[in-house]
Order: C-alpha cells, then sequence, then structure tokens
C-alpha cells in the first residue's frame, strides 16, 4: 500500500513548495530570474499574486506577498501538502532582520508546515556590504530551529548566483522525504 502511495505522487510529479518572505526580498525577481525572463522590468507587488514554475518537472508554487502586514493572514489557508519553504530575505535590509525573524518562527509553528523543509535565501548577495550568512543565521535563530530541516544558502535573484543550487536542495530533499511515505 505504501509503495503504491509512493509512487502515486511520484508518478504525478508533485511537489508543493511555496516562497514567501516580507515584501520586497526579492520573491518576484527570484522567479523572473529562475524562468530566464528580464529581471529589471519588475514592478512593486501590489497584493497577492501566485506563480508555478516547472523545475525538474517539479510543480514550485511561489507566493508572492505584497507589503500589506494583513495578507500574511492570507498564507495560511494554502499551507496545505507543502513539501518545502524557501523563506527569501533581503541581505541588505538590517533594519527589518526582527521583523523578518518573527514572521518566520510564526509560520513554523504552523501545524500544517510541519513536515516541510526550510530553504533561507540571503538574496541581494551582489550589494557591498550586505548581510552575509552569518548575519542573517543569527538575526533570524535559525540555530533555534529544530522542528524542521533547515539551511541557509546566499543568493543573487540578479546574477543567478546560487539559484540553481537552492531549488536543487529543496527538490533533492523533499524527493528524499517522498520516498519514506
Ligand atoms: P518581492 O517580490 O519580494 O516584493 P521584488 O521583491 O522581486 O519586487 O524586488 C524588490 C526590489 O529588490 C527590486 O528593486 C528588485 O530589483 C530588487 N532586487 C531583487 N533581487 C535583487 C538582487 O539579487 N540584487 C539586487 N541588487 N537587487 C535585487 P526596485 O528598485 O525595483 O524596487
Amino acid at each position: 500500500m505504501l509503495s503504491i502511495l509512493r509512487k502515486a505522487r511520484l508518478k504525478d510529479k508533485e511537489m508543493r513548495v511555496l516562497m514567501l518572505g516580507l515584501d520586497n526580498a526579492g520573491k518576484t525577481t527570484i522567479v523572473k530570474q529562475i524562468m530566464h525572463e528580464d529581471v529589471n522590468t519588475v514592478s512593486p507587488t501590489l497584493g497577492f499574486i501566485i506563480k508555478t514554475i516547472d523545475y525538474q518537472g517539479y510543480k514550485l508554487n511561489i507566493w508572492d506577498v505584497g507589503g500589506q502586514k494583513t495578507l500574511r493572514s492570507y498564507w495560511r489557508n494554502y499551507f496545505e501538502k507543502t513539501d518545502a519553504l524557501i523563506w527569501v530575505v533581503d541581505a541588505t535590509d538590517r533594519f527589518r532582520l526582527g521583523d523578518c525573524k518573527e514572521e518566520l518562527h510564526g509560520l513554523l509553528l504552523e501545524e500544517r508546515l510541519m513536515g516541510a523543509s526550510l530553504l533561507v535565501f540571503a538574496n541581494k548577495s551582489d550589494v557591498k556590504g550586505c548581510m552575509s550568512t552569518d548575519d542573517i543565521k543569527d538575526g533570524l535563530k535559525l540555530d533555534e530551529i529544530v522542528t524542521h530541516k533547515w539551511t541557509i544558502l546566499q543568493c543573487s535573484a540578479m546574477t543567478g548566483e546560487n539559484l540553481t543550487e537552492g531549488l536543487d536542495w529543496v527538490v533533492t530533499d523533499a524527493k528524499e522525504r517522498l520516498f519514506l511515505y
């Protein structure tokens, strides 16, 4: 029975990956870069956009939430069957790192996200003077996370640095867990 279920999920090649983060973190630009679109024409996200990208045949759902804090409460409606969470951080935004930590740790308390692994993208690494991954790891208190498997990678939506590596980590990790079902 277990092997039938496993095969069904693998055959569907369905993997739900949610990409979230504060506004201005670079989520839209990351998606554009992954899809080889022009990254210089990103307009601010006003509201709530969902994009699906196919990566190695898997479906990745990208949640792009605008600046309004009130919208963040709606994230929870879409947590069902999430395999991985990508949390995008603006590595140049020291001011909101505390805010960013609160939002992330709040998310990790969600029961429906319990099985999901977490990739933290420290974005905008191309900007001189941006925070290092160690700064962000400390600021977000990642070492305190014991409920989820996690990793952090610096990346740049502008240059494309580490975007593929990040998605590879997510897909490989989720695949391994699907085999355990
Ligand atoms: P969001 O979807 O998370 O809200 P956006 O964020 O993708 O709209 O990006 C917000 C701003 O950050 C944009 O600049 C975008 O060009 C910039 N940005 C995103 N990723 C990077 C990156 O890796 N490096 C640099 N240098 N800038 C990045 P504007 O000026 O349009 O607000």
